[in-house]
């Protein structure tokens, strides 16, 4: 099964948005798989935002992401890389659509809600990055074939 890695930022775990984030998903019909609240290193926070290491913002966004707790998850379902990019709606709050995590909770682009991996390249790369297999179940669920 497709598998991707969401986090909720500091930002939205602050704002106590964990439980609307994760109602979402499981509302859609995706399965949560793996699910912890930590404190993001520096280190990982580095790797993990490895991509944008030139651009002028990459510290603001280490700081950022290493300021507070997240909540880091592993969600799995038919489509989920490319679905959940769509839930969570575009980069910058201020674009994202109305009915999208980031437009309906985001104001401005340092702060904006969650993270999600863009495809199945940077799904693989960052579930490994975050977790460990053992961290990752995978269970039954019967409504899996009713969605
Ligand atoms: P996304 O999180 O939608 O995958 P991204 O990978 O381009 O977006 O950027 C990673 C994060 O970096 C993004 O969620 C917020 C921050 N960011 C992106 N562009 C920014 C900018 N122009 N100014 C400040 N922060 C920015
Ligand atoms: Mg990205």
């Amino acid at each position: 099964m497709e598998k991707t890695f969401i986090m909720v930022k500091p930002d939205g775990v602050q704002r106590g948005l964990v439980g609307e984030i994760v109602a979402r998903f499981e509302k859609k019909g995706y399965q949560l798989v793996g699910a912890k609240l930590m404190h993001v290193s520096r280190d990982l926070a580095e790797a993990h935002y490895a991509e944008h290491k030139e651009r002028p913002f990459f510290g603001e966004l280490v700081d950022f992401i290493t300021s507070s707790p997240v909540f880091a998850m592993v969600w799995a379902g038919e489509g989920v890389i490319g679905t959940a990019r769509h839930m969570m709606g575009k980069t910058n709050p201020k674009e994202a659509d109305l009915g999208t995590i980031r437009g309906d909770f985001g104001v401005s682009v340092g702060m904006n809600i969650v993270h999600g991996s863009d495809s199945a390249e940077s799904a693989e790369r960052e579930l490994s990055l975050w977790f460990k297999e053992e961290e990752v179940t995978s269970y039954a669920k019967t409504l899996n074939r009713w969605v």
